[in-house]
């Protein structure tokens, strides 16, 4: 495969880890854990599992001679910057732990596991994508691993491989999995551990004992960089208004954290929009109201930040959807039959009165969305509503209202753009590398620890790498019961941002000055190589939620 030089370059970045991680480690157990909400509920669920301390490693002065092992991984779900640096640095874990262990990496996710499709990392591959972006090293998937044939058809290809241990990248839903899969190998004694490692770029696979998911930080580096640009052109030609939308299925850290970064004229965080309890056109006036005192000042131009997951949390949207994916997960045949012209009839006629206007008043493709296919996991694929268009063409026609009421009198032409799928593959910043690495290696410690449902965690992410922690949390910690596809289901609690939160709170002090000014940040490319300062910063968001602490 022909390498840029940067990637050449890169293949030789090496990986800052914990000083704990740097030599044998001793377990040192915590409290006894309980999960965030629903406890009983989650206990009777995981009995095996549930209740477990945390774990915390230390330094061992004695080495111990470790034994080999042969471990299988899974990519699960979006791909994040820094995957390919947590199945290297798990790799070099067990063969530090012992040089006969073995990598498998299971093919295109958890689908690859139940299909037995497999391959053996061996040094020469993971030699290849050291500090790579991407997941192409072994793929990646969305099945959901929910079933118990499918954790026994994964079993029989654990044995013959003699896996002793299995390790889930992913977000909340595929660590939901990985805690489901070592309950049932513990209550069966398969002998196999299941280890999750948290993965999205979306951010909000975090609480207290995760200090944030790997790939934020380089997705958000790479939005903000473009963002920037756009402001450059947007301040030098001053006559677009560009309504970007980010990726983030649900939460709006991606938006924020861009804000943070470039401080835009406008960016709409979903879940203030929820808290406010505001209506689509409410948000619009806001967004109108904003471009008009703009024109009053000469400005007929600026930037808009949407998140993707906006439309979700519209509460009247919210409950519509809530009752369709109900509705749809009951009478899923019956409408699937349904001619496609008279499918908003269909949909029309089965819901509540108040939820049927609420799906009449919204534009004809929104609406479709919204009973299109879920994903495996249940969730509407927001990533495909285009909802900067929907903004800036119900922002178009509230400004031609306010200029027929003389209080509007200036120019708007909108661009739109969606950064979502260029952030995911970029190669790690630092920080992803650093932490990635230490995510994986780290894993290796819980293999040898002989722990089962837990996620590999490290912590202080604020400071040098060197002086991050390193050890284990229970999955059933995270964890909560929540409705999917119409039924009650124990599923990791998604952190949100908090309206009470540092990064809102800095965002929220200044952004009336970001509408009416011109105050553009432009952050510019991720820095791999050059002064601390400008290679290896995490988040503001990372950075503000420390000063929470
Ligand atoms: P994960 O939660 O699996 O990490 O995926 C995140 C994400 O990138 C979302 O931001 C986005 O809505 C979604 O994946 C897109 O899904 P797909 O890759 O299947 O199009």
């Amino acid at each position: 495969m022909k390498k840029s030089p940067l990637q050449k370059a890169r293949a030789a970045y090496q990986p800052k880890l914990p000083v704990v991680l740097t030599g044998p480690v001793k377990v040192v157990e915590g409290e006894a854990t309980t999960s965030v909400a629903d406890q009983e509920a989650i206990k009777n669920l995981f009995p095996e599992t549930y209740g477990l301390p945390e774990i915390k490693f230390e330094k061992r002065t004695t080495p111990v001679a470790g034994k080999p092992v042969n471990v299988g991984v899974i990519l699960s779900g979006g791909q994040a910057p820094g995957g390919h640096n947590v199945i290297c640095g798990l790799f070099d874990g067990i063969k530090k732990l012992h040089r006969d262990s073995r990598l498998y990496g299971f093919l295109m996710g958890p689908g690859g596991f139940v299909d037995h499709n497999y391959m053996e990392l061996t040094s020469a591959i993971i030699d290849e994508y050291r500090n790579t972006g991407g997941f192409d090293i072994i793929g990646s998937g969305r099945t959901k691993l929910e079933k118990v044939e499918q954790f026994d058809k994964g079993l029989e290809i654990l044995r013959e491989l003699n896996i002793a241990a299995l390790v889930i990248i992913g977000g909340d839903d595929s660590n939901t999995n990985a805690a489901v899969l070592a309950e049932y190998y513990k209550s069966i004694n398969a002998g196999v551990q299941v280890i999750g490692c948290p993965k999205t770029i979306d951010g909000d696979l975090k609480n207290d004992v995760i200090e944030t998911s790997f790939g934020f930080d380089t997705a958000t580096k790479v939005y903000s960089e473009v963002i920037g640009n756009i402001q450059r052109d947007c301040n030098s030609a001053k006559k677009y208004y560009h309504f970007i939308k980010l990726m983030g299925r649900s939460a709006s850290h991606i938006a924020l954290e861009c804000a943070l970064q470039t401080q835009p004229n406008i960016c709409i965080i979903s879940e203030e929009v929820e808290a406010k309890n505001m209506t689509l056109q409410d948000i619009v006036n806001s967004i109108a109201d904003v471009v008009a005192r703009r024109a009053a000042d000469g400005k007929n131009f600026g930037t808009v930040l949407v998140p993707e997951g906006l439309i979700e949390f519209i509460p009247a949207v919210k409950k519509l959807i809530a009752e369709l994916n109900d509705m749809l997960a009951a009478n899923g045949d019956e409408f699937a039959a349904v001619a496609p012209a008279e499918q908003r009839a269909w949909v029309i006629a089965h819901l509540s009165k108040e939820n049927a206007a609420v799906y009449e008043s919204l534009p004809a493709g929104v609406a479709r969305q919204l009973t299109l296919d879920r994903d495996p996991h249940g969730n509407v694929q927001v990533s495909l509503i285009e909802t900067e268009k929907l903004l800036s063409e119900m922002v178009k026609k509230r400004l031609e209202e306010m200029r027929a009421e003389g209080k509007y009198n200036g120019k708007f032409s909108p661009l739109h753009h969606f950064f979502g799928y260029e952030g995911r593959c970029a190669d790690p910043s630092n920080f992803d590398a650093d932490y990635c690495y230490a995510l994986g290696f780290n894993a290796s410690c819980l293999i040898n620890a002989g722990v089962t449902g837990y996620m590999s965690s490290v912590r202080n992410l604020n400071k040098p790498s060197v002086q991050w922690q390193a050890g284990g949390i229970p999955i059933t910690m995270m964890m909560n019961m929540e409705r999917r596809n119409g039924e009650l289901k124990p599923v990791i609690q998604k952190a949100l941002v908090r309206l009470d939160g540092v990064p809102f709170r800095k965002f929220e002090e200044k952004r009336d000055e970001w509408a009416l000014n011109t105050c553009y940040v432009y952050p510019g490319p991720i820095q791999y190589f050059g002064p601390a300062e400008v290679c290896d910063q995490p988040t503001l968001t990372l950075k503000y939620e420390h000063q929470g602490k």
